[in-house]
């Protein structure tokens, strides 16, 4: 793809035949407002460092980490040289009752740095794919070990996991859930974003951790015999950077393990240094049976999961006749060999350049450069934790969203790419980013609210 292949007047509906700009007819763009975004599109054509690089050959400054994935920054030669080296080595082989080396490898070398120490690890090609893993692996669990009425799953409000059946039933987006039909007997505790009392924190929130107490209501109203799983975002990214108020976690946990219930943590956001630890397991010290992961597995340049188990689980699953499947489950590409190369040289990036306590040693700069916009016209929140930050504006009356997506196109247009979700901007560079690039990303985004109505 070069530069000029697309252009903001590509937007008919014809077949781009031999002309060197590809029509967007064909493409159905995920979670996009296909015919507004074709009438205007904004291109990427290359990347490199913290920067895209626009169709039209601007630098756009990367505020996103592609979707919260590219920790390491784009263009990694190291993970290209291997991913290249894979692909003529060994393209493909099944991992269905065969075997190869990279992928045993790679589940070895994550084991090293497993979050809580979970490290039975299961791979998947996605987030979404990692979270139905971690529901199915916990209700597998459950009737392994003798407790096979507990079949309910229990989520939260206003979380995100991905867009399978399981995962948007216990998710809690209503724009996920409205049209499409829920698993059954799942129910959510209440989320835990409480702007009245927690404006403006900085790390976690002072208060909210009696609402982890929702799950003994759960326990009172269902019965702890019937709950296999609690799955949570140790901090939501998705639905607009919701902290856990301190203790909350602490809470769940205790609370969890008291009714035999598994803990599940969605880490595909929090995975791989994103809050200044390597997980959030560990940032917060609260240890998972499960935790799902994506994401930044890879640094986004190949796509994979994978699910940590502890011991406890996998090895209730290892039972029964040696020739029979523990686990019926798994997907054409659990451990794909190209996927594993650029796992490998990812963590090999993580470890050599100290990527995963990086977050902690800027979080406070990044904490004042984004607490910085709290004056800003529209801004009625600001939290921030580890290399996260999510600025809530003022809905317009009657056009939620309307004010947040306009800073969006703006600071695009600006050269800054930012999330948004609703009316909240979510920021989280690439874990490389330099102090100048978080003053950068301050300054821009301090004129975009400046021009915004
Ligand atoms: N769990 C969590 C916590 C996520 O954030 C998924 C599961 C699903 O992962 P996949 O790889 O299937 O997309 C996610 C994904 C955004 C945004 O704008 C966030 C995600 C994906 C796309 C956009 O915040 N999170
Ligand atoms: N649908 C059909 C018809 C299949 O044969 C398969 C896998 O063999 C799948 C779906 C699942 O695909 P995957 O394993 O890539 O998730």
């Amino acid at each position: 793809m070069h530069g000029q292949m697309v252009d903001r007047a590509a937007k008919e509906d014809a077949p781009s035949g031999r002309s060197n700009r590809p029509s967007l007819a064909n493409f159905w763009m995920p979670f996009t407002a296909n015919r507004q975004f074709k009438a205007a599109p904004r291109i990427f054509t290359a990347a490199e460092g913290m920067y895209y690089t626009t169709s039209d050959d601007r630098k756009v400054l990367d505020g996103a980490a592609g979707l919260w994935c590219v920790n390491a920054g784009h263009g990694r030669k190291r993970i290209a040289e291997a991913v290249g080296r894979q692909l003529l080595t060994l393209d493909f082989a099944p991992t269905f009752q065969m075997g190869h080396p990279i992928a045993f490898e790679f589940a070895e070398r994550l084991a090293a740095i497993a979050p809580g120490g979970l490290d039975r690890v299961f791979f998947t090609s996605s987030g979404s794919e990692s979270v139905e893993t971690a529901l199915k692996i916990a209700l597998a669990y459950q009737r392994a070990i003798g407790q096979g009425t507990r079949t309910k799953l229990i989520g939260r409000e206003r979380a995100y996991h991905g867009v399978g059946f399981g995962g948007l039933s216990v998710g809690g987006i209503v724009n996920n859930r409205r049209i499409f039909p829920q698993l059954p007997g799942v129910d959510h505790l209440r989320h835990t974003h409480d702007l009245e009392r927690n404006v403006h924190s900085r790390g976690q929130p002072d208060h909210g951790a009696e609402l982890a107490n929702d799950l003994e209501r759960m326990v009172a109203l269902h019965g702890a015999e019937t709950i296999a799983a609690v799955i949570v975002e140790p901090v939501a990214g998705s639905t607009g950077v919701l902290i856990p108020p301190k203790g909350y976690l602490q809470r769940l946990r205790t609370i969890s393990e008291k009714h035999g219930i598994l803990l599940i943590f969605d880490e595909v956001i929090t995975g791989f240094g994103r809050l200044g630890a390597a997980f959030a397991t560990d940032y917060f010290g609260v240890t998972p049976d499960l935790v799902a992961t994506a994401k930044g597995l890879t640094n986004g340049a190949v796509p994979m999961g994978a699910v940590f188990a502890s011991r406890a689980v996998h090895d209730a699953l290892m039972m029964g006749p040696e020739n029979a499947i523990e686990l019926f489950h798994g997907y054409t590409y659990s451990g794909h060999p190209v996927a594993c190369a650029a796992g490998i040289a990812t963590l090999e990036i993580y470890l050599e350049e100290g990527l995963f306590s990086r977050a902690a040693s800027l979080a406070d700069d990044w904490a004042n450069a984004i607490h910085s916009l709290e004056d800003m016209p529209h801004v009625i929140d600001i939290r921030t934790i580890g290399l996260i930050a999510g600025v809530e504006l003022a809905p317009r009356d009657g056009a939620s969203g309307a004010r947040a997506y306009e800073a969006f196109v703006t600071a695009f247009e600006r050269g800054l790419m930012v999330r948004v979700t609703g009316d909240i901007i979510a920021l989280s560079p690439p874990l490389i980013v330099q102090r100048s690039q978080i003053d950068e990303i301050a300054s821009i985004l301090a004129g975009v609210l400046k021009s915004v109505a």
